[in-house]
């Protein structure tokens, strides 16, 4: 990935289109965030594509001044492992939300994990339909009342880390968007690591989930609540770390693990691929045309009858 001629800024990657977020909605800290550590990356701007699918999150590619596509609902990890595949030299990043990216899209999603696409993924997880105006999420808490769901939701919620990690994926890991340092530091991480990252956000949307990570993100409650994970670092939290988890008789965790990073370095699959095609064109002495790929194993000619049938 070719690096930049010049020493880039933050300003460098803000483009000229206007935010359509609500005003207050923590898109907005994500934003500002990636932008902001872009330059740290040492990546080239027409090097860098944001893909995303439909959603308040999905908007994120207009305003980043890189290559980007607003694709379609569900589909941003099918359309980044087709660019992936292509052009190994692009850094790819896929911005979704829990709908775009659990509901719809949850078969692409879990299938760019397994197959460990070297993709960066930053979920954006407001646990509703934001964009649709207030429908119930695969993320939004059971009971919940929502636009869908008058009565409150029936249907139990899954956690994006488990799903993530069950499809096998090699970097998983939640922040949350009102601690800045530790989004960026996370996200930035996410960036370093070679094959599939998947970054759950905790997101707050400010107009039909207001407050839905209050209880473990707010300042003044997070560093009781919240256990931040470090590599080979003790389980430990609390204002002045003196509350850890540890594993007793069986798992004790009493409170939410509301952060958590971990990463397994395995071969991608668009590195694969390609090791697959070099030596295939080793057997066969060169690249193959297409001709030649219509023309092989069982092929038939097909003779246009008389019509005396
Ligand atoms: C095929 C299709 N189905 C449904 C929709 C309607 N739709 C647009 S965005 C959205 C949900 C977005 O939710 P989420 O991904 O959580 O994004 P948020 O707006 O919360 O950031 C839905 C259902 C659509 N645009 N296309
Ligand atoms: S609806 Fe919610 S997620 Fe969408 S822009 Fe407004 S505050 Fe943000
Ligand atoms: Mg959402």
């Amino acid at each position: 990935m070719s690096a930049p001629l010049v020493k880039l800024t933050k300003k460098d990657f803000v483009s000229d289109q206007e935010v359509r977020w609500c005003p207050g909605c923590a898109d907005f800290a994500i934003l500002a965030g990636v932008q902001k550590l872009m330059p740290d990356l040492g990546v080239a701007r027409e090097k860098i594509v944001f893909i995303s699918g439909i959603g308040c999150a999905s908007r994120f590619p207009y305003y980043m001044n890189t290559y980007g596509f607003h694709s379609i609902h569900g589909r941003a990890p099918a359309i980044a492992t087709g660019l992936k595949m292509s052009n190994p030299d692009l850094a790819v990043w896929v911005v979704t939300g829990d709908g775009d990216g659990l509901s719809i899209g949850g078969n692409h999603l879990i299938h760019a994990l397994r197959r460990n696409v070297d993709l960066k993924i930053l979920l954006f997880d407001n646990r509703i339909y934001g964009l649709t105006k207030g429908q119930a999420s695969p993320t939004s808490e059971l009971g919940k009342k929502t636009k869908s769901s008058p009565f409150g939701t029936v249907d139990r919620p899954f956690n994006p880390l488990s799903l993530a990690l069950g499809a096998g994926a090699t970097f998983v890991a939640r922040t949350t968007a009102n601690d800045m340092p530790h989004m960026t530091s996370v996200i930035k991480r996410a960036a370093s690591h070679k094959g599939a990252a998947f970054v759950e956000i905790w997101q707050n949307c400010v107009v039909f989930n207001d407050g839905a990570f209050d209880e473990w993100s707010e300042k003044d409650v997070r560093d009781e609540r919240l256990l931040k994970l470090e590599h080979g670092k003790p389980l430990v939290y609390g204002k002045g770390k003196d509350k850890g988890l540890r594993i007793g008789g069986g798992f004790t965790l009493e409170m939410g693990a509301a952060d958590g990073a971990g990463a397994v370095e395995q071969p991608t699959v668009d590195q694969l691929a390609r090791e697959q095609e070099r030596e295939a064109e080793k057997a066969t002495k060169g690249p193959a045309t297409l001709e030649a790929l219509l023309q092989s194993g069982d092929t038939w000619d097909v003779t246009v009858g008389t019509g005396d049938a």
